[in-house]
């Protein structure tokens, strides 16, 4: 197995749950070095049984590296993937940076397992709010093969980072207290509110979050023909995007036949019973490394090959820390097959 395990940007909101995920899965390694920015150096975090310093992210750190996992922003991954690459590291990077480079396997383990054999030292982990709808939708392309998606989000505030929740209580907290609430995070005060848009203008009117949506689903599919159009909304919960979901198929499929295809898929957890109010929320997501699928009911607008349904996971976890984390056992598998 590769034995040199590091962690970059591990106090982040996807960094600590990246060390949670590390010792509840029992992920193998004999080493672990953590990596951060000026800022964390020399503070000291608790993995397992042991107190690990974290240590600057720079030229060199790699050396005596073999994988990494790291979650931070574009612009770090863009400096430190390709020298850790150069020392040898193979980079398991959760940023938006290298998800689109034709050279990175873009992969969700469920999906498309067989990609991390063709990398070239980085493999990219997909957005959290594309990752959960396209663990959904997997069963139902190889079945049926989806055409076009029509998605709405409702994303939590997690996804900012640590800094989105920070904003998001001081906003309600404010405006209880009858103040105008302040923002910086967010383009407008998320208290009490929803915003509809999630990064910045990227496409015909369509953000930056959306166009993600669009591009990573149809490498993850590997189907160039899918057609995807998503309206990306922050809301006012801390942890569990959700997503309204309507899906056309190439070939009709019932709620029934969704339904079953949806509980045979790994990593999806049916919740649908409308008449007892059981379905999906993230409250109950918060926490769990499933994506979890409910209010399955068929297209009443369309011509039977339409399907719709109501989306939630926890965007820390399998939109970000698990999903990579999988991937680095999905690496680590295959180096043990092949030694
Ligand atoms: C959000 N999806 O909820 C974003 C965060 O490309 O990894 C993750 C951005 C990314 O704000």
């Amino acid at each position: 197995v590769y034995e040199t395990l590091a962690v970059v940007g591990a106090t982040g909101a996807v960094g600590r749950i990246v060390l949670e995920q590390l010792a509840s899965r029992n992920f193998p390694y004999k080493r672990l070095k953590l990596l951060a920015s000026e800022r964390s150096v020399g503070r000291e975090i608790r993995v397992k049984d042991e107190t690990i310093k974290i240590e600057l992210l720079a030229p060199g750190a790699f050396e005596d590296v073999d994988i990494v996992i790291a979650s931070t922003p574009d612009e770090v991954s863009a400096e430190f993937a390709p020298y850790a690459v150069k020392e040898g590291a193979v980079v398991v990077d959760e940023s938006g940076y290298w998800r689109m480079d034709p050279t990175v396997p873009l992969i969700i383990p469920e999906v498309n397992p067989d990609a991390v054999a063709d990398h070239q030292g980085i493999i990219a982990s997909p957005n959290c709010s594309t990752t959960q709808m396209v663990v959904a939708l997997a069963p139902l392309h190889q079945a049926a093969t989806v055409k076009r998606v029509v998605v709405s989000t409702y994303q939590a505030t997690s996804g900012a980072g640590l800094a989105g929740n920070v904003e998001l209580k001081s906003s309600v907290r404010q405006m209880l207290d009858g103040e105008t609430p302040s923002h910086e995070t967010f383009q407008h005060p998320i208290g009490f509110n929803l915003i509809p848009q999630i990064g910045s203008e990227k496409f015909e009117g369509y953000t930056s979050e959306e166009m993600k949506m669009v591009y990573e689903t149809r490498k993850i599919m590997g189907d160039e023909n899918i057609q995807v159009c998503p309206t990306a909304v922050r809301v006012p919960v801390t942890i569990g995007h959700s997503e309204s979901i309507l899906v056309e198929t190439e070939k009709p499929l019932t709620a029934a036949e969704a339904t079953e295809l949806f509980r045979a898929a790994p990593g999806i957890t049916v919740v649908d019973d409308l008449g007892n109010h059981q379905y999906p929320m993230p409250r109950d997501c918060d926490g769990k490394d499933d994506v979890f699928v409910g209010r399955i009911r068929r297209d009443i607008s369309g011509n039977g090959h339409g399907i719709a349904f109501w989306c939630v996971s926890d965007n820390l976890r399998k939109g970000a820390a698990t999903n990579a984390v999988q991937i680095a056992e999905l690496l680590q598998q295959s180096v043990a097959s092949a030694g």
